[in-house]
C-alpha cells in the first residue's frame, strides 16, 4: 500500500510515539493533522488542539481536520497515559477518572467522530499495550484501560468486518517517551530509573511498527501487533542489564 498523497489523523502528536509517527507519515508524503493540548509543539501540516477527554474539543478538532484535509485515510488513537505505580487500596477517583477517560472514552469518541469521515482503504491504528495483554501490579487503572481498549479494537473489527477500513492495535512495552514523567507526576528520577539498563525501545521503533501495519497490501489486516525491548517478559518483568 502506497501512503504517498494520504491523509492522517494523530492524537497525542505533541511528544513521543505520537510525534515520531507524525515524522515517518510526513516522511512518506501522508498529510497529517497532529491533535494535542500542547498544539504549540505539534510538528504536522496541520496543527490543531486536541483534548481527547472532551467532547467539544474532539467535535470541532474532527470537523476542522476534515474541512482542511477533505476526508481521513489514517487515524491514530495515539494520545493516552497512565497515573502512578501504587496497589489498587492507594487509587482515588481522580487519577482513575483521567486514565479512563482519557485512555478509553477518548478513544472510542475520536473513533466515533472519524468514522464517518474515513475514506475506503482507510486504516485506524490504536496505541494498545502489554497492560492491556497481561495485568501487573501496581497500575489497576492503566490495565484496565488497555484491556478496554483491546476489547474495543476487537469489537470495532467485528463492527466493520466487510467494510474497506482496516484496524491495527500496537501493543507496546516499555518505550522511553515523557509516559513515565507523566506516570510519576514529574518525578524524573523515578521516571529515568524505569529505563535504566533495559535498552528500551524508541518511540521511533514503535512508529515502524504502525509504519509496517498500513503499508501491508489493501487485503491485510495486522490485527495485533506486540513490541518489547528484549530486557521486557511483561509488564512485571525485565532483567536490567549490570551498570
Ligand atoms: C506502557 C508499557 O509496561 O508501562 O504501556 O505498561 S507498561
Amino acid at each position: 500500500m502506497k501512503l504517498e498523497g494520504k491523509t492522517a489523523v494523530v492524537t497525542g502528536a505533541s511528544s513521543g510515539i505520537g510525534a515520531a509517527t507524525v515524522r515517518q507519515l510526513r516522511e512518506a508524503r501522508v498529510c497529517v493533522v497532529g491533535g494535542a493540548r500542547r498544539v504549540e509543539r505539534v510538528e504536522a501540516d496541520i496543527a490543531l488542539v486536541l483534548d481527547v477527554t472532551e467532547p467539544e474539543s474532539c467535535a470541532a478538532f474532527v470537523n476542522e481536520a476534515v474541512a482542511q484535509l477533505g476526508g481521513i485515510d489514517i487515524l491514530f488513537n495515539n494520545a493516552g497515559l497512565a497515573l502512578g505505580r501504587y496497589p489498587f487500596w492507594e487509587s482515588n477517583e481522580e487519577d482513575e477518572a483521567r486514565v479512563l477517560h482519557t485512555n478509553v472514552d477518548g478513544v472510542m469518541r475520536m473513533t466515533r467522530l472519524c468514522l464517518p469521515h474515513i475514506r475506503d482503504e482507510g486504516h485506524i491504528v490504536f496505541m494498545g499495550s502489554i497492560a492491556g495483554r497481561q495485568a501487573y501490579p501496581n497500575g489497576a487503572s492503566y490495565v484496565a484501560s488497555k484491556f478496554a481498549v483491546r476489547g474495543f479494537v476487537y469489537a470495532l473489527r467485528e463492527d466493520l468486518l466487510g467494510r474497506p477500513i482496516r484496524i491495527t492495535t500496537v501493543d507496546a512495552g516499555l518505550v522511553e517517551t515523557e509516559f513515565s514523567i507523566v506516570r510519576f507526576k514529574g518525578d524524573v528520577e523515578t521516571a529515568d530509573s524505569v529505563y535504566a539498563g533495559i535498552d528500551p525501545i524508541t518511540p521511533d521503533e514503535v512508529a515502524d511498527c504502525v509504519m509496517f501495519a498500513l503499508t501491508r497490501p489493501a487485503h491485510v489486516n495486522v490485527d495485533e501487533l506486540v513490541i518489547k525491548t528484549l530486557r521486557q517478559s511483561s509488564g512485571a518483568r525485565v532483567v536490567r542489564r549490570e551498570e
